[in-house]
């Protein structure tokens, strides 16, 4: 889908184990401003239900699985992350919904900016209204 998209990290693994370095505007395509992660989320939760205007992310589940429906004015896409090594890039005006969080599962998000809770858009008429002169 237009704006998002996975990137592939490097797994250096040697017998003590897997390392991923990541560096802002070299793995991912922004200066990193803030991480974040979220833990520990109980069975049948779905998070976000929002869009960002200007935000830059990269989602990597660093343990378990976890599911990200991902929504445009014209098409929707569920990506499942599984894997440390690969991140999803979700760049602005994406819906996102985040579900199947599996047990001890763990989200790592690096995101371009700072936190800003005027970014958001989290009412979906809204969002298809914006999205519609983007998409
Ligand atoms: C996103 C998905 C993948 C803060 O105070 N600082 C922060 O940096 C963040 C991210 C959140 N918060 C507060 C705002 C809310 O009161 O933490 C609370 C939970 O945030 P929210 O309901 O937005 O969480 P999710 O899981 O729905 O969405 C989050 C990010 O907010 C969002 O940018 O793309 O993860």
């Amino acid at each position: 889908m237009f704006n998002t998209g996975l990137l592939k990290f490097r797994d250096i693994n040697d017998k003590y184990g897997h390392l991923t370095p990541i560096e802002g505007k070299i793995d991912v395509p922004f200066e990193i401003k803030r991480i974040y992660y979220i833990t520990r989320v109980q069975e049948g939760v779905t998070r976000g239900f929002h869009s960002h205007r200007k935000l830059h992310q990269v989602l990597i589940c660093l343990n378990g699985s976890v599911n990200i429906r991902l929504r445009n004015s014209n098409d929707e896409e569920v990506v499942q992350l599984n894997d440390p090594s690969i991140g999803l890039y979700i760049g602005p005006l994406i819906w996102r919904e985040m579900f199947d969080f599996t047990e001890g599962s763990v989200l790592l998000v690096l995101a371009s900016e700072y936190y800003d809770e005027s970014d958001y858009i989290r009412n979906h008429d809204f969002y298809l209204e914006e999205a519609r002169k983007r998409f």
